[in-house]
C-alpha cells in the first residue's frame, strides 16, 4: 500500500520513504510498524485540505515504500538513510516516515553535503542531546547531539521541548532556540527563512491526549491543531527535507496517532508543493 494519492512520475516533487527501524528504542519499541500504519491511516483521510484549499491530486509525489533496515546496526541504518536521501534530493523533496528518531541523522548528513548552511528544526518533547544513552552514542535519545557533530549549535532550533537532563538543558541554551512552545520568535523565524531547512517532527512533541501512540510520551505537549497550523506555514521556508518519527502503533489501539501523522504528511506536502 502506498500513501494516499501517491503516483509515479519523474521527477516527483516529493518522495516518501518508510524507515521501519526501532532497534535502539529500549523503553517501548514498536515504531517499526509506523510507516505501514501511517499509509493505512492515510487511506481514511481526504486528499483535500479545506484550510489550505489544496488537494494531493494536484501534486506529483511518489512513495518508494520501506527501506530494508530491520537487521542493521544503528550506524549501518544511518548510512542506508544517508544513501537514500542522497538519491532522492535535490531533484525531489525527501519525506521520511520513521521509525525511531535516530533515522534523522542520515538525512541531515546527506542534506548537509549539498547545503552546508543547513538548519534543522526539531519538534520534539525531548532534547535528545545526551552524549550517550545506555552505553550507545547513537540512539533515539542522543540523535540531536549527533546532529551537532554535523551542524553548529546555532543551526539547530528545538520546539516542544519539555524533557531532558539538567546537562541537556544547559547545552540546549547554546542552540539558536529551544523551548517548550511551538511559537518561533520573530528573529529566529526570519533567520530560518534564509536557510535550507530540514524539519524533523517527533510525534511525542504532541500532547499524549492527541498522540498516545509513541514510545516515550510526555505530558502537557503541543495540541495537534497547533502543530498542524505550524506545518501549514512551511511554505514560507525553504524546506529541503522532512521526517515524521516515533509513531508507535502498538500503544494506540484507537489509531488516532497514525491518522494525525498522515494528516501532518498531507498538510506538509500541500503547504510545500501544493497549488491553490
Ligand atoms: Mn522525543
Amino acid at each position: 500500500m502506498t500513501f494516499l494519492g501517491a503516483r509515479s512520475t519523474t521527477p516527483p516533487a516529493v518522495v516518501l520513504a518508510g524507515v521501519p527501524y526501532d532497534a535502539t528504542s529500549t523503553f517501548r519499541s514498536g515504531s517499526r510498524q509506523a510507516p505501514a500504519a501511517i499509509r493505512w491511516a492515510s487511506q481514511s483521510i481526504e486528499a483535500y485540505s479545506p484550510i489550505l484549499g489544496r488537494d494531493l491530486a494536484d501534486v506529483f509525489f511518489a512513495d518508494l515504500g520501506d527501506v530494508e533496515v530491520a537487521n542493521l546496526r544503528p550506524d549501518q541504518m544511518v548510512d542506508a538513510v544517508r544513501a537514500l536521501v542522497g538519491q532522492i534530493a535535490p531533484a525531489s523533496l525527501p519525506l521520511l516516515l520513521g521509525g525511531e528518531h535516530t533515522i534523522v541523522l542520515g538525512a541531515v548528513q546527506a542534506l548537509h553535503r549539498t547545503h552546508p548552511d543547513l538548519a534543522v528544526v526539531q519538534i520534539d518533547a525531548h532534547t535528545d542531546l545526551r552524549e550517550e544513552y545506555e552505553g550507545q552514542r547513537l540512539s533515539h535519545a542522543t540523535v540531536a547531539r549527533r546532529i551537532l557533530d554535523v551542524l553548529a549549535p546555532q543551526s539547530l532550533v528545538q520546539l516542544g521541548i519539555r524533557a531532558g537532563t539538567r546537562e541537556e538543558f544547559e547545552l540546549a541554551g547554546r542552540l539558536r532556540h529551544s523551548a517548550a512552545r511551538i511559537d518561533v520568535p520573530g528573529p529566529t523565524w526570519a533567520w530560518l527563512e534564509q536557510q535550507p531547512v530540514h524539519l524533523s517532527i517527533d510525534i511525542d512533541a504532541i500532547d499524549p491526549a492527541d498522540a498516545p501512540g509513541t514510545g516515550n510520551p510526555e505530558p502537557a505537549g503541543i495540541p495537534a491543531g497547533e502543530l498542524l497550523a505550524f506545518v501549514r506555514r512551511l511554505g514560507s521556508l525553504r524546506v529541503v527535507g522532512l521526517d515524521v518519527v516515533e509513531v508507535s502503533p502498538p500503544y494506540d489501539p484507537s489509531g488516532r496517532t497514525a491518522v494525525l501523522a498522515a494528516t501532518i504528511v498531507r498538510e506538509a506536502i500541500l503547504a510545500l508543493k501544493g497549488t491553490a
